[in-house]
């Protein structure tokens, strides 16, 4: 609480991660075995790893692991999502980067809404991606007409939230009642809706032109479409899941199993087939079913620079030119062999990432620095080498275009890849947003040097690093 007894946007955002979270256990209960399941093999990676366990001590994010998750929506409207990063604002999440996901077939561009800053992030770093439908990718111009029409009409906040998002905007922060009143009304947006508001035909038609399309004009809202827990080890939980009754996708998304995990590795489940009701007119309903919702978990390893990350995209694109995952998972087995090999060409140690500067690292004083009076005339670099300073990876908070867009299609079906015209559209998605997205690297780029600084300070008149 601040002195104007106002509860922090941390707060507001760790309430809001918690309701989501029951709310999707009771709605989707596979997240719930999929919670456990992911609960006991971190705590099993924990101690059998005590040097993993004191690195997250040191970067003092172990207490937000078992707390973390992501979650998706799907929006409709220019107006949805401008009124969306106010919501998010409240909850002290702004849209960091931009995804274009047409290019892979996928209808739709993105950014995620999350917490930045070290000190956010380590309370509770729940983020939203938060995808735009592409409507001018509908090739057929009336049904483009009708469902910017069906869209129009809907209204997915309820009165309660817009008035609590004003609030919260006027007051600059929300007293503990108003925050609670206010995550209640937002959890409304994300519930599901097992009443479609348009009729089979229409829902038919949608689907046609794609199965994303139908996913978001039938609907009264943009349901939460998944929740993302973070393991400390996918491959375990990959492995775990049958036996919990849970199929996961053919591959795991992302870079190969190493020793010192990079950017994001993630795997899902598939979507589940679910009992819907069609509008038929006149107070009558038709049953059918729709597949959106399924669960995903996710690694998270050390965030690349932009040097690292196009060490990474060359390497993928380099695998992905040898072969391609097949969507029934016949060939995972190669796929994984390849891409491990692939990869062998990007540096496993942390001083190996260090120094060929592919990542972003905080810097802390060891023992050794803290009992060092002032250092003078040494570098930076020389006093890293002597071990005045110990490095340790910060997390990658973001997401990955190739990856997010096989998430999408495992959960479109296999036969949905289909191809759009690309057109990289991040300065009409910011006009729509209201706001310009944050750049992900900038923001690693300062954590790092902060805690340069901080070192530096601790030291005395340390000479500043070239
Ligand atoms: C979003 C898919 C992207 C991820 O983790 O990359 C995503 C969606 O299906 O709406 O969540
Ligand atoms: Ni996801």
């Amino acid at each position: 609480m601040d002195s104007r007894g106002f509860v922090t946007p941390d707060h507001i955002r760790s309430a809001f991660s918690a309701a989501m979270s029951a709310m999707y256990r009771t709605e989707v209960p596979a997240y719930g075995t999929l919670m456990d399941l992911v609960a006991s093999v971190n705590d099993e990676t924990l101690r059998s790893d005590p040097e993993l366990r004191q690195r997250l001590e040191a970067m003092d994010s172990l207490d937000r692991i078992s707390e973390e998750r992501h979650g998706a929506i799907r929006l409709g409207t220019p107006a949805e999502l401008s009124m969306m990063r106010r919501v998010f604002a409240v909850m002290g999440m702004v849209p960091v980067g931009y995804y274009d996901l047409s290019p892979a077939g996928v209808p739709v561009h993105s950014t995620a809404f999350r917490p930045v800053g070290a000190e956010a992030l380590s309370r509770n770093p729940f983020r939203v991606f938060t995808s735009l439908l592409r409507i001018d990718l509908i090739d057929d111009e009336t049904l483009r007409a009708e469902a910017e029409r069906i869209l129009s009409e809907r209204r997915i906040f309820t009165g309660g939230a817009l008035a609590l998002t004003e609030k919260a905007e006027r007051q600059a922060g929300l007293h503990e009642d108003d925050a609670d009143r206010f995550v209640a009304e937002i959890l409304e947006t994300f519930r599901w809706h097992d009443q479609a508001c348009v009729s089979l035909d229409m829902y038919n038609s949608l689907h046609q032109a794609h199965r994303l399309i139908a996913d978001v004009v039938s609907f009264r809202g943009p349901h939460i479409n998944h929740l993302t827990p973070r393991t400390l080890d996918i491959d375990a939980v990959q492995v775990g899941m049958p036996a919990h009754g849970i199929a996961p996708k053919a591959i795991v998304e992302g870079p190969p199993p190493r020793l010192c995990p990079i950017l994001l590795r993630q795997t899902s489940f598939k979507a589940l087939d679910e009992v819907v009701s069609f509008n038929a007119g006149d107070g009558a309903w038709v049953a059918g079913s729709h597949t959106a919702r399924f669960g995903e978990i996710e690694q998270r390893g050390i965030a690349l620079t932009p040097k690292g990350r196009a060490l990474y995209d060359s390497l993928l694109e380099a695998t992905r030119a040898i072969i391609r995952p097949a969507a029934d998972g016949s060939n995972a087995a190669d796929y994984a062999q390849t891409l491990s090999r692939t990869f062998e060409a990007f540096p496993d140690t942390w001083e190996g990432i260090r120094a060929a500067n592919l990542g972003y690292f905080r810097y802390s004083l060891t023992e050794r620095g803290r009992h060092t009076g002032s250092v003078m005339a040494d570098d930076f670099e020389h006093l890293v080498a002597e071990g005045f300073f110990r490095f340790d990876p910060i997390v990658y908070e973001d997401f990955l275009p190739v990856s997010a867009a096989g998430i999408f299609q495992s959960n479109l079906g296999d036969g949905a890849t289909q191809e759009f015209v690309a057109s990289p559209n991040q300065k009409r998605f910011e006009s729509d947003l209201g706001v310009g997205v944050l750049n992900e690297f900038e923001h690693y780029a300062a954590i790092e040097q902060a805690s340069i600084e901080t070192c530096r300070q601790a030291l005395g008149g340390l000479r500043a690093a070239e």
